[in-house]
C-alpha cells in the first residue's frame, strides 16, 4: 500500500528547514494585530482555533443540504461534514455538482474559493500545512483546507459549529475561521509501562485524536513483549492484523500512526543480522500501511555492550554508545527509510538513551556529530518527568542534540504512581514553545478514555499555545467528556478536581482544598458539606450518566475510593460542629465511626499486569488531612474535657 506524503511530512520537512519552526502565516489574522475574538456566545471550537471572527447573520439547516466537493476534497472530511449536518438537524443530506435549493456546504475545489470570498473571508493562501479556512454565512457553509488534513479540520469545526438538533430550523451564527497549527506533530506516544491499552480503546483514541486535530500516534507500549524483549520476532498473525486495523483507522482520521521498536535490551549495533532483524521487522509493518518509524533507546544500559564486536568495534563510554547508535540508526536511515522515501516514509525517529536533560555530554556530542540530519530526537524535557518546559530549554535541546526535537512528554503517564489518576490539566509549558518544536507526544496513562481530560489540554496547548489558558481548557474538557449535562459535569469536576495534583499541577484538589480552607477561616459547614456531598456522590453520578463507558471502566477503584472519602470527611465535619457545639455524645458516636469509614476509603485496589494490589489515592493532602485534623481538633478537645473533668473530681490544683 503506497501512500504519498501526508500534511504532517511536508509540515515537519518545512519545520526541519527553519527556526522558528513555525508561526503565524505571512498576514494572517492574529499575526501582527491581534487575534480575532470568537463571537460571543458562539459555540466554542477546539482546539482554539488561531483566529474566529463574527460576520453577522445567521445560516439555517433547511430539510435538504447540498454538498458541492470539490474534484480532490478528502472523502472523511466530507463523512464528517454529512453527519455533522445531519446531526444538525438535516433529513437529507445530497452530494450534487452546484448549488441546491436550501443550505450549499462548499467543500474545498473552485466552489470554496468562490464562497470564501463571497464572504469577505480569506482562503488557504499562505497557510501552513494543516491549515483551514471555514466560513458560514449568506445561505451557504465554506470549508477549504490547505491540504486534506486541513480539509478535515475545517471540518471538526464546523462539527462544533453546528448544533445537535432532531429536526432542520437550526440556526448557525455566521463565522468565519482561518486556523493553523502551533507545531507540525501533535499527539500521543503510547510509552507507558504497564498494561497496554486494549484494541478497542485504542481504536476510540485515534477518533479521539482525529477530533481534536491531534496529528500522531506513536505505538511504544514497553509492554507489548514484540516491541522489546521479544523485538527481533515477528508478529503472530491475529497481532498484526489488528496493528493493521489501527493503520486503517489512524489513516482514515488524518492520524501518522508511528511504529516504534525498541532493540536495546539486546540488540548488537555492529551486527548485520541485527540490522536484518531491524528492517525486516518494519518491513512487516510497512506491509500493512506504517509510514513512520522510530527507534526508542531509553532506559537501557549503554555501560554494558550486548556482544564483543560492539566493544572492539566502539570503545567504551557515553561517546561509544552514542557512536554505535548513530551507526545502526543511520543504517536504518539509510537502507530502509530512504529506500521507502518515494513510498512515503517519514523521516526516523529515536529516542536517545540520555533524553532527560541538555547537559553536554560525549554521548550527545557523538549524536550530534554522527547521526544523519533529519533523524528527529525525541526528548522529555528536564527531568523525566519536567514540570516545567521553557523555550530556552528547547532551545538547549536543539543545540545539545543537533537534531529537530520531537517532546516526548511525560503527562499524564501514570506508570511510576499507579495508585494516581492525573486528571488535570497540561500546565507549565512555556507559550511559544510549538514553534520551536518538530512535535510534541503526550505519554498518556495506562487507563485510556482517563487520559482524554488532559489529552484534550494537550491538544489544545499543541495547536494553538498563544491562547491556551490551562483550567480554561480543562474546563472545556469536562464539558466535552460529560457530554453537556450540567449534573454530569459537575460530577466529572468535582471527580477531577480530586485527582488533579501531579508534578505539572502541584497543588492537589485545587477546589476542594479551597473550600476547606474556607471552613477553616472561619467559613459555614454548610459550604463545605455542600462540596464533601459533591464529592460524594460524583461516583454514583459519573457512573449512572457518563457517556464515555470506558472512563468508568478506567476509574473504578477511583471512584469507589472518592465517594467513599466523600462519606468519611462528611462524617469528620460533622462531628467537629457537633464537637464545637458542645453535642459531645454525637461528637463522640461520629468518632467512633470514623476508623471504619477511613479503612473502607482506603481499601479500594488497583490490579496491576502482575496482579500486584495498589491502595488507590484519592485528593492525598486534602481530604485525608481534612479527616485526620478534624479527628486532631476533637480528641485534643476530649482530652481537654477528660482533664478538666478530672481536675473537678479531684478539687483545686495544689500548689
Ligand atoms: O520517558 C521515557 C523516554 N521513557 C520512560 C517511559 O516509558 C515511562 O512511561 C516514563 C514515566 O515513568 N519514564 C520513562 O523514563
Amino acid at each position: 500500500m503506497h501512500r504519498t506524503r501526508t500534511a504532517a511530512t511536508a509540515a515537519l520537512a518545512l519545520a526541519l528547514a527553519v527556526v522558528p519552526l513555525t508561526g503565524p502565516p505571512a498576514g494572517a489574522a492574529g499575526s501582527g494585530g491581534g487575534r480575532d475574538r470568537p463571537p460571543a456566545a458562539g459555540p466554542a471550537i477546539t482546539p482554539a482555533p488561531q483566529s474566529v471572527r463574527a460576520l453577522g447573520g445567521r445560516v439555517t439547516v433547511t430539510p435538504t443540504v447540498t454538498v458541492v466537493a470539490g474534484p480532490k476534497a478528502d472523502g472523511p472530511a466530507l463523512e464528517v461534514v454529512e453527519r455533522s449536518l445531519k446531526r444538525a438537524g438535516a433529513d437529507r443530506v445530497v452530494r450534487a455538482g452546484k448549488a441546491g435549493r436550501g443550505l450549499t456546504v462548499y467543500v474545498d475545489g473552485a466552489g470554496a474559493a468562490r464562497t470564501l470570498a463571497d464572504l469577505g473571508a480569506r482562503g488557504t493562501a499562505g497557510l501552513p500545512a494543516e491549515g483551514y479556512a471555514l466560513a458560514v454565512g449568506g445561505g451557504r457553509i465554506a470549508l477549504a483546507g490547505a491540504d486534506a488534513t486541513g480539509t478535515y479540520y475545517a471540518a471538526q469545526s464546523l462539527r462544533q459549529l453546528l448544533p445537535h438538533r432532531d429536526r432542520p430550523g437550526a440556526r448557525v451564527r455566521a463565522t468565519a475561521v482561518r486556523d493553523w497549527p502551533a507545531t507540525p506533530l501533535r499527539g500521543v506516544i503510547e510509552g507507558f509501562y504497564g498494561t497496554p491499552w486494549s484494541h478497542a480503546a485504542r481504536l476510540d483514541q485515534l477518533d479521539f485524536y482525529g477530533a481534536h486535530k491531534m496529528n500522531t500516534y506513536v505505538y511504544s507500549p514497553k509492554d507489548d513483549p514484540y516491541l522489546r524483549e521479544k523485538w527481533r520476532s515477528p508478529y503472530p498473525a491475529d497481532q498484526l492484523a489488528r496493528l493493521g486495523e489501527l493503520v486503517d483507522r489512524a489513516r482514515a482520521r488524518h492520524v501518522e500512526f508511528s511504529y516504534a521498536l525498541s532493540p536495546g535490551l539486546s540488540v548488537c549495533y555492529s551486527s548485520d543480522a541485527d540490522l536484518k532483524a531491524l528492517t525486516g521487522k518494519f518491513q512487516a509493518l510497512w506491509d500493512i500501511g506504517v509510514r513512520t518509524f522510530a527507534v526508542p533507546l531509553d532506559d537501557i544500559s549503554y555501560t554494558d555492550w550486548n556482544c564483543a564486536a560492539d566493544k572492539e568495534r566502539f570503545g567504551t563510554g557515553g561517546g561509544a554508545a552514542g557512536a554505535a547508535q548513530a551507526y545502526l540508526l543511520n543504517r536504518v536511515n539509510r537502507e530502509f527509510i530512504a529506500t521507502h522515501r518515494d513510498g512515503g516514509a517519514q523521516p526516523l525517529q529515536m529516542v536517545p538513551t540520555e533524553y532527560y536533560d541538555v547537559r553536554p555530554s560525549p554521548y550527545k556530542e557523538a549524536l550530534r556529530t554522527r547521526l544523519d540530519a533529519d533523524v528527529l530526537v525525541e526528548w522529555t524535557g528536564v527531568g523525566v518527568i519536567a514540570p516545567v518546559m521553557t523555550v530556552a530549554q528547547a532551545e538547549a535541546a536543539r543545540q545539545v542534540f543537533g537534531h529537530p526535537i520531537l517532546t516526548w512528554d511525560n503527562y499524564p503517564v501514570n506508570d511510576y504512581v499507579t495508585d494516581r489518576l492525573l486528571l488535570g490539566p497540561f500546565s507549565g509549558r512555556e507559550k511559544g514553545l510549538p514553534g520551536r518544536l518538530a512535535g510534541i507526544t503526550a505519554n498518556p496513562m495506562i487507563q485510556p478514555a482517563a487520559s482524554k481530560i488532559a489529552l484534550f489540554t494537550v491538544a489544545d496547548y499543541a495547536w494553538n499555545d498563544r491562547a491556551y489558558d490551562a483550567r480554561a481548557s480543562w474546563a472545556a474538557a469536562l464539558k466535552e467528556i460529560s457530554g453537556g449535562a450540567p449534573r454530569t459535569e459537575r460530577a466529572l469536576r468535582a471527580f477531577a478536581d480530586a485527582h488533579y495534583g501531579s508534578a505539572l499541577n502541584p497543588q492537589q484538589s485545587p477546589e476542594l482544598a479551597a473550600a476547606v480552607r474556607r471552613f477553616q477561616d472561619g467559613g459555614s459547614a454548610e459550604r463545605l458539606d455542600r462540596a464533601l456531598r459533591g464529592l460524594q456522590h460524583a461516583p454514583e453520578v459519573l457512573r449512572a450518566s457518563l457517556p464515555d463507558r470506558g472512563f468508568i471502566a478506567d476509574s473504578g477503584p477511583w471512584l469507589d475510593a472518592t465517594a467513599d472519602w466523600g462519606r468519611a470527611a462528611r462524617t469528620a465535619l460533622r462531628m467537629v460542629q457537633a464537637s464545637r457545639t458542645g453535642d459531645d455524645a454525637t461528637a463522640q458516636r461520629l468518632r467512633e465511626r470514623l476508623p471504619a469509614l477511613v479503612e473502607t476509603a482506603t481499601s479500594h485496589v488497583y490490579v496491576d499486569m502482575n496482579g500486584k494490589r495498589v491502595p488507590v489515592l484519592v485528593a492525598k493532602g486534602v481530604v485525608d488531612t481534612f479527616v485526620a485534623d478534624a479527628i486532631a481538633e476533637h480528641d485534643g478537645q476530649e482530652h481537654g474535657t477528660a482533664a478538666r473533668q478530672d481536675r473537678t473530681r479531684s478539687g483545686p490544683a495544689r500548689r
